[in-house]
This record gives C-alpha cells, structure tokens and sequence, in this order.
C-alpha cells in the first residue's frame, strides 16, 4: 500500500480587504478577481508541492467573511498546522491589527499538542509598499512568528516560493516530531501511531479537505 503523503491544514487570517480571499483563488484555480468578493463562504483547498522529491499536500482555509465580527469558530481552528497572518503591504494599520490576530491565534490554539506555525504573509506586492520589512520582522520577533514572507495574489509574484517554504518547514517539523516520538523515553506510554491514527479520523469528522 502506499505511504500517506503528508497533509498539513493552513489557514488565512487577517482584516478584512487585505486579500485573503484573492490568495485562496489564486491557489484553488491559478485566477485573480479585480473586484471584492465578500460573499464567497469559508471554503478550503487543496494544493501539492514538492519537496526534496517528496509530495506534500497544503489544505488551504478560508474565512466566510466573518473575520469582520471576529466570529470566527474554534473548527476553523481545529488540527492547523500553520497560521497564515496577512496583511496588505500598501496600508500599515493592517499590519499593526495583526497583533490582535496573533493573541486570538494563541488562544484558540492554546491546547493543541503541537505549537502552530505563525506566518506573516505581506500581499500586494505589486502596489506601492507603505509598510517597512523591519516593522514586519519586528511583529514577528515579538509574537514568535517563524517566517515573514511577501506576495501577489493579483500576479501570483513570491506565491510558488511562500508555498515551498511553509511546505518544507512543515515536513521538517513533522519529521523532527516522528523522531522524538520514537527517542523519547515516554515512547512506551503514548504510541505514535495510535494517536496519529486518532487525529486522522477528526480530521475526517471535522474538514471537509483534509
Ligand atoms: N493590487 C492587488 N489587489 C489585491 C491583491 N489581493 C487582493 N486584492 C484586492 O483587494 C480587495 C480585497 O480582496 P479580498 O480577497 O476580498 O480580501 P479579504 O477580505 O481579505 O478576503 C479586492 O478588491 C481584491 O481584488 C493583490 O495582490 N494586489
Ligand atoms: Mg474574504
């Protein structure tokens, strides 16, 4: 039988209008929409990359609009292996909201067994920065957000290496996680399989894309 492909859930946050959305259409069908497209619910996909040969898959969430209410539900949440925190480069307040969004990120994730990977995610590369890369890289040093990637949902600029990278950090993690489960000496007591066994059948109760 074949081995599973390793599955990571991602999902977007961020204020309104800085183009959630737009990344989540660029990824699901390679298109870009020039007007607002509020109405489209919370969705998710599914996107697969290559890394070091090995095929890794991206289950991609996005938000009903709520974000707006901060209504956002706990199984948006559930099982996320990475945060996508974005702002838009042209307009500074969004950058600065994000730190609301990173304590809400922490809460929410407060009790899942493993740390969830923070990302700060600057979109609209192709319009006029008005955010310095040193007030993104300050954010992240303080809220322990481990990369800070810069992009276009509009012409798709940085989106194949934003992908590559959070996919090979990802792996990464999970491999260094597998090994300490099998050095730990608490090895005997809590069975990796089991629990991995587990979190796939929630998976399925809960995420319609993986
Ligand atoms: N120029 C430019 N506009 C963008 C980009 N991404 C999104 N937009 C526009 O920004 C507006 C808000 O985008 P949307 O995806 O609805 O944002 P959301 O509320 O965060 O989901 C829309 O008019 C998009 O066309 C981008 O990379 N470049
Ligand atoms: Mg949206």
């Amino acid at each position: 039988m074949a081995a599973k492909k390793p599955t990571f859930k991602l999902v977007l946050l961020g204020e309104v209008g800085v183009g959630k959305t737009s990344l989540f259409l660029r990824l699901k069908d390679g298109t870009f929409l020039e007007d607002s497209h509020a109405s489209i619910g919370v969705d998710c996909c599914e996107t697969a990359v290559s890394v070091e040969g090995e095929e890794v898959r991206l289950c991609v969430w996005d938000t009903a609009g709520v974000e707006r209410f901060r209504t956002l539900t706990q199984g948006y949440y559930r099982h996320a292996d990475a945060v996508l925190l974005v702002y838009s480069l042209p307009d500074s307040a969004t950058l600065r909201m994000l730190t609301s969004w990173v304590r809400e990120v922490n809460d929410r994730t407060v009790m899942s067994n493993t740390p969830v990977l923070k990302i700060i995610v600057g979109n609209k590369s192709d319009l006029e920065h008005r955010t310095s890369e040193q007030a993104a890289a300050e954010l992240a040093a303080a809220f322990g957000c481990e990369l800070v990637l810069q992009v276009s949902a509009r012409t798709g600029e940085g989106m194949k290496e934003a992908l590559q990278v959070i996919a090979g950090k990802l792996l990464a993690r999970s491999r260094e996680r597998k090994r300490s489960h099998l050095t730990s000496p608490a090895s005997d007591d809590v069975s990796p399989l089991t629990l991995h066994r587990r979190d796939t059948t929630e998976r399925r109760q809960t995420s319609r894309c993986c």
